[in-house]
This record gives structure tokens, C-alpha cells and sequence, in this order.
């Protein structure tokens, strides 16, 4: 059952920043190879459990049914519990044993934890469920950037700080693979808002802001258009530049990854 959502596909997008970003900072590959996977298990066990009927009961899930859809809601909590254990079992007893200090591992181990309970994605989830129904005035758009920071954001973050933290980079270098990956988030969650908006307006032929797109709180909805996309303009640059004082080389997948979220069209 773990398995079946695991390997259902995916971006892969927090395993691959957690070994670039390794790799950025001198370690290799290996190093991070099953803290990446870890990373991937814990990710899948939040969507297994963000799909129950319980949360967003969705069908389907990475172009399948769902996990609860197939085996059944009692057997998706479980899956979904097995992945998050499987996760902390595998990136504390499996390979970089000798490579990584004792003392960097539990900081590691400390970093991924904190992401995921009432600090992130707990606390995201949480606070995405109480505002469901809310109107316009009610939301803003800081509930909106708490929700995205600590749902989304704070995994991915996680996923680059505990690369550079395995590939032995120092406090500079941790903070500036930190401040990357948050506005890379952001960046991805602006720019998805404005493709949301401007999709839905060319499909209907009306302006920004008509009935259909406002029930979602986005960002072009909160402060506009324009100000989105500036927005989105200074967060790739910020991005960018928290890889300048690294060797370009090992930058080059960090680097392509801003601007693929900052110029993809769909
Ligand atoms: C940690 C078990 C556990 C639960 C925490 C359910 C829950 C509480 C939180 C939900 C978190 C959640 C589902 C956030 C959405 C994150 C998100 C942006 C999902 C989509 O990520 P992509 O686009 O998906 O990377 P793929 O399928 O490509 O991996």
C-alpha cells in the first residue's frame, strides 16, 4: 500500500533539491541519496493523508486512484503512518554512515522533523482546513502566505537545508540553500496563481477577478495582477542570487530549477 503511492510517480522535486543542494556545497550523491528518499516517503505520506475523506478526499492522485480509493480509508491512514516511520528509519540506518558526523545527521534528522509537525505541515494544514468557506476580507493575504510557507514551503526547505547540511556546508552556506528554496516555493505558488487566474479568464473571456476565479485565494486575487508578477520577477532574482558565491558548475540544476517555476506556461 505504501509502495502503490511511492513509486505512482511524481516530480520528485524535494529529493532532487536535497541532492543539489548536497552537491553545491562538496558532498556527493551518495551522501544524500537516502535522506532524498526519506524526504520523498514523508512527502507522499502527507499526500496519502491530505487525500483522505476525512481532508481533501480526492479520487485521484498523481494520475491514479487515490490510496484510500484502492485499499481503503482504515488502509490509507496506515500507508500513509508506515511511509512517514519508513522515512526517519531510512535516513538514519542506511549508507553515508561513515561520511556523515553523528552530530550532523541529528541535526538533520531535527531539521525534517520540525517541518513536518506544528511548525509545518501540520500547522499548514491546519490552519488550510479552518479557512475553507472564508471570504475575501476574512482571508488575507497573510493567513494565505502562512498556509503556503508552512504546507508546502517548509518540506522543500527542508529537503535543500538538510542536503547542505549532510554535504557538510557551512552556516553561510546553509542559510543561503534556505533562503533559495523558500523563494523558490513562493515563486512556484505566485506564478501557479497567475497561471490559475489568467487560464481561467482567457477560457471565459472576462476580466481578472470575475466570479469563477474568485473563490480561490490567490495571489493575483489579493494584491493583483501586476503586483503579482512583480513579485514573482523579485523572488526568481532573490533566488538567483543566493547562488552567486557558489562554484556555477554544481549551481547549473539549481539555477535551471528557478527558471524553469519562473517561466513555465501550464
Ligand atoms: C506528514 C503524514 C503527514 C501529514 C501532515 C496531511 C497533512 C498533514 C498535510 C498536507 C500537506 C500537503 C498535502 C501539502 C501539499 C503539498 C504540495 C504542494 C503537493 C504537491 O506537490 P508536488 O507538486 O507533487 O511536488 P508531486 O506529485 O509531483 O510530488
Amino acid at each position: 500500500m505504501a509502495e502503490y503511492s511511492l513509486l505512482a510517480g511524481g516530480k520528485r522535486v524535494r529529493p532532487l533539491l536535497c541532492i543539489a543542494a548536497c552537491e553545491l556545497v562538496g558532498g556527493d550523491e551518495a551522501t544524500a541519496m537516502s535522506t532524498a528518499c526519506a524526504v520523498e516517503m514523508i512527502h507522499t505520506s502527507s499526500l496519502v493523508h491530505d487525500d483522505l475523506p476525512c481532508m481533501d478526499n480526492a479520487d485521484l492522485r498523481r494520475g491514479k486512484p487515490t490510496n484510500h480509493k484502492v485499499f481503503g480509508e482504515d488502509m490509507a491512514v496506515l500507508a500513509g503512518d508506515a511511509l512517514f516511520a519508513l522515512a526517519f528509519e531510512h535516513m538514519t540506518a542506511l549508507s553515508s554512515a561513515l561520511v556523515v558526523s553523528p552530530k550532523r545527521k541529528v541535526r538533520a534528522v531535527i531539521e525534517l522533523a520540525k517541518a513536518i509537525g506544528t511548525k509545518g505541515l501540520v500547522g499548514g494544514q491546519v490552519i488550510d482546513l479552518c479557512s475553507e468557506g472564508l471570504n475575501r476580507d476574512d482571508a488575507g493575504l497573510e493567513r494565505l502566505e502562512f498556509i503556503h510557507l508552512h504546507k508546502t514551503a517548509a518540506l522543500l526547505v527542508a529537503a535543500a537545508v538538510v542536503g547542505a547540511i549532510l554535504g557538510g556546508g557551512t552556516e553561510d552556506e546553509i542559510k543561503k540553500l534556505r533562503k533559495y528554496a523558500r523563494c523558490i516555493r513562493l515563486l512556484f505558488q505566485v506564478v501557479d496563481d497567475i497561471l490559475y487566474v489568467t487560464k481561467s479568464t482567457d477560457k471565459l473571456g472576462k476580466s481578472a477577478g470575475n466570479d469563477v476565479v474568485a473563490g480561490k485565494l490567490t495571489y493575483p486575487r489579493l494584491i493583483s495582477l501586476e503586483r503579482s508578477r512583480e513579485l514573482a520577477e523579485k523572488l526568481s532574482k532573490e533566488a538567483e542570487e543566493q547562488l552567486l558565491g557558489f562554484d556555477p558548475n554544481k549551481a547549473v540544476p539549481l539555477v535551471a530549477l528557478a527558471s524553469y517555476i519562473a517561466g513555465r506556461h501550464n
